[in-house]
Parts: structure tokens; sequence; C-alpha cells
């Protein structure tokens, strides 16, 4: 049987082609974030050989102390996409404002967020640590002036591409242009990712719950209600679920998505708005997970309609299977309710 030769960039242009009046910035976008991955891909499988490992003295906008790999990450990502001329502005977990485009580089009609490198306090752990990615069209005018902040809080809706890169024992790139999920293997021999999940559909039905049973004492009555009920699996006659929580969410998830399972980062007494920030984690892997079959909820609504207000807000999120989904907001509700 021949190779697979369905390289990432074949399929971004070829995904191209199906859409009437495509420019072809989109591609270049998905295909300079590719060379992004592969660069980021080799300091990460390598890390523990260098001494790239430790902090480097700063903290991110979050107060949270920054991993060399975290801002080298961020830095490879700024360097690959700031002068393809398809972004008027960016956004990164790392940084506080808007990421201009420097001024002697032609400014397109394209919003990218970022999370540079999710899950770094596994670094050290050589954990599967990840990179996750939106994309919007601006909303101001395409005029090659600078992007504002009002291009970056779009609801996840209006994302046309988005993604993750989940560098583990092998690194995978995972992107949906809101026709389906395609997941590709970067093959290191020859610096390719190669077609290897086409079409990825998450099992209805979840086997897999993850979730930080460390702060089960502040849990909403509702929540520990659902937790119980999935636990009791076995007594109504059903397969029983696996617990499975990596404490790196790229990873967390892309597991469920191939498996079937819940990811739930809720709020609780200590985090009102749980943990995950809303733009550049929890609005990509919710539009991967609705592109997939599955639901992304904040516990009452749809992620991807949160109208934003702040480009680092956090919100809980219960996302998976739809029938996990469907069963948690139902439990969520009667707690409301009660
Ligand atoms: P906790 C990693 O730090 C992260 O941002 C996500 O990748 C992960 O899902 C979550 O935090 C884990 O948080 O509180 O369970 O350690």
């Amino acid at each position: 049987m021949g190779i697979n030769f369905m390289t990432l960039t074949r399929h971004i242009y070829e995904g191209e082609r199906k859409i009437p009046g495509a420019t072809g910035e989109l591609s270049a976008l998905l295909h300079e974030l590719s060379l992004a991955a592969k660069v980021i891909s080799l300091e990460v499988n390598k890390a523990g050989l260098v001494d790239i490992l430790g902090f480097t003295g700063d903290n991110n906008v979050h107060g949270e102390k920054v991993k060399k790999l975290d801002m080298y990450s961020h830095d490879m990502l700024f360097r690959a996409m700031d002068h393809g001329g398809h972004l008027c502005a960016m956004a990164s977990e790392e940084e506080e404002d808007i990421i201009h485009i420097p001024d002697h580089h032609k400014r397109g009609k394209y919003v990218l967020l970022f999370d540079p490198l999710d899950g770094s306090s596994n670094i050290d752990a050589n954990v599967s640590i990840g990179t996750i990615f939106s994309i919007y069209k601006r909303i101001t005018p395409d005029d090659g002036s600078p992007g504002r902040m009002e291009d970056c809080l779009q609801p996840g809706i209006k994302q046309v591409a988005a993604g993750y890169v989940v560098y583990g024992s092998s690194t995978i790139f995972v992107y949906t242009a809101g026709d389906g999920v395609y997941g590709f293997t970067l093959d290191p021999a020859f610096g390719e990712f190669l077609l290897s999940h086409n079409n990825i559909r998450i099992p209805e039905q979840a086997s897999i719950y993850s979730i930080n049973e460390g702060n089960y004492k502040y849990w909403k009555p509702g929540l520990k209600k659902y937790i119980k009920y999935i636990q009791d699996a076995y007594d109504r006659g059903r397969k029983p679920y696996s617990t499975r929580y990596i404490g790196s969410m790229v990873a967390d998830i892309h597991r469920n998505l191939l498996y079937g399972g819940i990811f739930i980062y809720p709020a609780d007494r200590r985090n009102p708005n749980g943990k995950l920030r809303l733009m550049y984690e929890c609005n990509p892997m919710a539009f991967i997970i609705e592109q997939a079959g599955g639901r992304a909820i904040d516990g009452s609504k749809r992620i991807m309609e949160i109208q934003p207000t702040d480009l680092h807000q956090r919100v809980p999120i219960y996302i998976g299977s739809k029938n996990a989904v469907d069963k948690v907001e139902e439990y969520l509700q009667k707690d409301e309710n009660s």
C-alpha cells in the first residue's frame, strides 16, 4: 500500500479550493502556523537536553512564573506569523494587550489568538503539552490599518479556523476550518505533517471523565451529583467510566476527542469563573469539538456564544461527547433550579 502523502499543506490548499472566492490567505496562515509548530516541537522534544528548562524570572500577565519554553514558543509564533501579511493583530496568553504587526510589514484581514504552550507546568515532567490557536476575520475596515481590540474580542461562533498542536509521544497538528476536524502527525524524518486522523468524530457516548477531583469540596452540588451519577454507571448495567486527568488541557481533550469523554474545569467556590481562558483555550477547543460532533458549554450556554469582554477572561467549561455534556447540563440546571 502506497504511503499516504496527504500532507497538511496539501490538505489546507485542497480545502481552500472548495471555498468559492478563497484568496489563499487563510491557507497561507495555517501553513505558517504549521512551520512554527515544527520549530516548537523541536525545542520541546529536546528541552530536557539543553538548559532551556527553569524560569526566565519573568511573570506573565497572570502573575504566573514563565518557563523559558513558554516564552520561546510565544516568540516563535510571533516571528513566524508577524510578516506573512495575513494578520492585522495577534493576542497571546503571554501578553496583556493585543500584539500589533510591525509597521514595516503588510497587514491582512485575519486575527490570530494563541496559547503558545498550554500545560507548561508539566514541562519538567515530560508530560504532553500543546499550542492552541484561534483565527478570526477582522471586523474593523480591512484597509491595512492596525487591528484593534474589537477584532480580537469576537464570540467563538465567528472563528474561521482553530486548532491545537500536541507535543507528546509524537507531534500532532489538529485543525478545523469549519468543514470537519483533521489530524496530522509530524514525520520528523522529512519534517512533514502527514494526515493521520481523517474527519475525526468524537464518540457520542463518553467512557472517560477528566476533572481535577482535588477540588471536589469546592464544587457545586449539581456537579457532585453528576460525578456520582457517572461513577454509578456500572450499577446501572453500563460500562463503567474511567477517570483520566493529565492536567494539560490539550492532551486531555485530544484523548477524549479520539476515545469519547468529557473534560470539565468548573466554576467553584474558589474560582467563580473556572480557570481556563475563553479566547485562546475554550473557544478554539469548542470549535474543534463541535465540528467533531460534540458539545462545549460553560454550564448553561454554548461556549462559542459567549460575548467576550476581556482578552484573558476565564470561563467554566464542560466539553466533549454530546451525551455526557447533555447529562451534566441537566444536573447543573436541576441544581440551579433547586
Ligand atoms: P489544575 C495547565 O496549567 C492548565 O492551564 C490546563 O492545561 C489544564 O487543563 C489546567 O490548567 C489544569 O489545572 O488546576 O487541574 O492543575
